[in-house]
């Protein structure tokens, strides 16, 4: 009967007692883990933006891990090519424009849409411009230029899920293929092609 009464050092009974423990930590660990991933998630989006400006000559991929901020004009050149991945949040200071003579793929899902806003715009992307709360109007930023000698046929520049909002306008002189997008509180025409076709498909 004694053994019964000793069990803290019986090798049978112990491992229940440190196996509630162990489910315990483990859970406390998962949670903090998620918390820690969420923060740095944040973070990542709120306060370490990629800032581009100037003229882009190679081929880039722009990554949803942090927010982009188009700082100055941008200019993507008949060389250059930027394709960007889905659920990728890019930011345009005030009065700044992108020109594309290349290639401009902005290829979002359903479930995680390119959005390409203003810098004013906290609704994504978190408050990226440090000024607290702010929002977004018509006219925030410029214009989204596919111009005369960008690439066409199987090159041409593509919008495939992607938000466009509080920019004056998007204009194309090139080939253009939109499909599934939203592009909303422009300041002039939402869209304008001249001297070219573009296609327009399921918008939303
Ligand atoms: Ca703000």
């Amino acid at each position: 009967m004694n053994h019964l009464w000793t069990s803290l050092t019986d090798q049978d009974q112990a491992p229940k007692k440190v196996t509630a423990c162990g489910a315990l930590y483990l859970w406390k660990t998962f949670f903090i883990g998620i918390v820690v991933l969420w923060i740095g998630s944040a973070s990542a989006k709120g306060q370490d933006p990629i800032i581009h400006a100037g003229t882009i000559e190679i081929s880039e991929q722009w990554h949803s891990s942090s927010v982009h901020v188009i700082s100055d004009n941008l200019t993507i050149s008949s060389t250059g090519s930027v394709t960007i991945d889905p659920g990728t949040i890019i930011k345009i200071q005030a009065n700044r424009s992108i020109s594309i003579h290349g290639i401009w793929n902005s290829v979002g899902t359903i479930e995680a849409p390119v959005i390409i806003t203003s810098i004013k715009d906290d609704q994504y992307g978190g408050d990226t411009n440090g000024d607290g709360a702010s929002n977004g109007v018509a006219n925030d930023w410029g214009n989204l230029l596919f111009e005369a000698d960008a690439l066409t046929g199987s090159n041409q520049s593509t919008l495939i899920h992607t938000k466009i909002l509080y920019g004056n306008q998007v204009f194309s002189r090139a080939e253009l293929s939109i499909t599934n997008c939203e592009i909303a509180f422009m300041q002039d025409n939402g869209i304008e092609f001249r001297n070219t076709t573009g296609t327009v498909t399921r918008p939303y």
